[in-house]
């Protein structure tokens, strides 16, 4: 009797905490609906039969349990019992494989318009690769290598030189966008994990593996990369970020990450803010920078380089401040305060052309144009 309560607590408590278990899914962030679908099909089967099994063990531990007057039936076989539990055995075993294969099917087919990316995993961080510009990839071989050519980016290979290579913790990928995932391992078995998009792949040393995913919702916090394969001693630590963008974002930060051909030339690509990337692109479009630099040089007008807070001469002979005020008064009426050694060449821009949103992203921009050797000693400040 007592073997029976306690089964039939174990059965009770089993299915309670399935559906009260504070240790839920996550909630999805890619096109993998399917592959939840898939566990929770599997887990409806696996829970109804093991109900099922642990009611009717509850149910023959009391039926027989001992009497001193019972006796046993010599029944080795029961023909007609064994095909009815072979057929209900074989449909649930079918019911919850054939799904699988199904996604299966889907998740080793990558669509024709996913875009391509790679994962490098080592002890114990993750490195991202993108193809650049001409949407191949550089051949790679691990004999290459080196502290400053962390991908083994093969040297003679064309195709390399604009591959972009992040080895920061966050990487970013565009919103609605496919994406198929290259793997590879510099050292032991690693797998790729972002819980939110459902599906991950093994890193495998000595080969390559893929899979794809489309991330479908943008998040201000990024989703946690994890290792789903224990790697070693720092297994725990090794995560990253993935940031989920609209395509515009993406593009804007892809675009200011370094490529390899500036690793090579070790050349690390100024990072914007927002604002300031804003004013960056504003001025490229608009025709600012056919006369002003962003790297010290003097064009037709002034460089952009260092000047913010710095004094100006003016060639009427008095001198100001470059803030707000004049790079407002600069743009709007350019010819009122002209550079000593400058033709008053600048046109007028107004509200038409330069917004007032606008000058205040050209002004950011000027903030943060400061070169490095400018920026070492704030930076060393702690
Ligand atoms: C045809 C060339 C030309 C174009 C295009 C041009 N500028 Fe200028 N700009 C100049 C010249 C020359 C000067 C220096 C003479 C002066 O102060 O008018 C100058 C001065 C400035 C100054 C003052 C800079 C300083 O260092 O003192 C600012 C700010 C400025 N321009 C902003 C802009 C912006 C913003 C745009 C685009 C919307 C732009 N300029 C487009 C030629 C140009
Ligand atoms: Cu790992």
């Amino acid at each position: 009797m007592a073997v029976a309560i306690v089964l039939l607590i174990i059965v009770i408590v089993s299915v309670l905490l399935s559906f009260f278990s504070p240790w839920q899914f996550t909630e999805i962030a890619s096109n993998w609906g399917n592959i939840d679908n898939t566990v929770i099909l599997t887990f409806w089967i696996c829970g109804v039969v093991f109900a099922l099994i642990g009611v009717f063990m509850v149910y023959t531990t009391w039926k027989f349990r001992y009497r001193k007057e019972a006796r046993a039936d010599y029944e080795p076989e029961n023909p007609r019992l064994e095909w009815w539990l072979t057929v209900i055995t074989t449909i649930g075993v079918v019911a919850m494989l054939a799904p699988g294969l199904i996604v299966w099917n889907d998740f080793v087919n990558a669509p024709d318009d996913a875009q391509e990316v790679e994962v490098l995993s080592r002890q114990w961080q993750w490195a991202y690769r993108f193809p650049g510009e001409d949407g191949k990839f550089g051949t790679v071989h691990v004999d290459n290598i080196t502290s400053d050519n962390p991908f083994g980016m093969n040297k003679s290979d064309p195709n390399g030189d604009d591959d972009v290579l992040i080895t920061a913790d966050t990487v970013h990928l565009a919103v609605d966008q496919p994406y198929k995932v290259w793997l590879r391992s510099n050292d032991v078995l690693h797998d790729f994990w972002v819980p939110e998009f459902r599906a991950k792949m093994d890193s495998v040393p000595g080969m390559v593996t893929y899979f794809w995913f489309t991330p479908t919702r943008i998040q201000e916090k990024p989703y946690e990369v994890l290792c789903a394969e224990l790697c070693g001693q720092n297994h725990f630590q090794m995560r990253g970020w993935v940031k989920v963008d609209t395509r515009e974002d993406h593009q804007t930060w892809l675009a200011g990450q370094q490529t390899w051909a500036q690793m090579q030339a070790g050349i690390v690509p100024k990072v914007y803010g927002p604002l300031a990337q804003r004013g960056r692109d504003f001025a490229e479009t608009t025709g600012c920078l056919a006369c002003h630099s962003l790297d010290g040089t003097a064009m037709i007008g002034p460089t952009w380089l260092d000047v913010w807070g710095t004094e100006r001469a003016l060639a009427d002979g008095t001198t100001v401040t470059v803030d707000e005020a004049y790079v407002i008064e600069s743009i709007r009426n350019p010819n009122s305060q002209v550079v000593e050694g400058f033709a008053a060449a600048m046109v007028p821009y107004d509200e038409s052309t330069v917004s007032d949103a606008d000058i205040e992203a050209l002004i950011e921009l000027l903030k943060e144009e400061v070169s490095a050797a400018a920026e070492a000693p704030t930076e060393a400040a702690p």
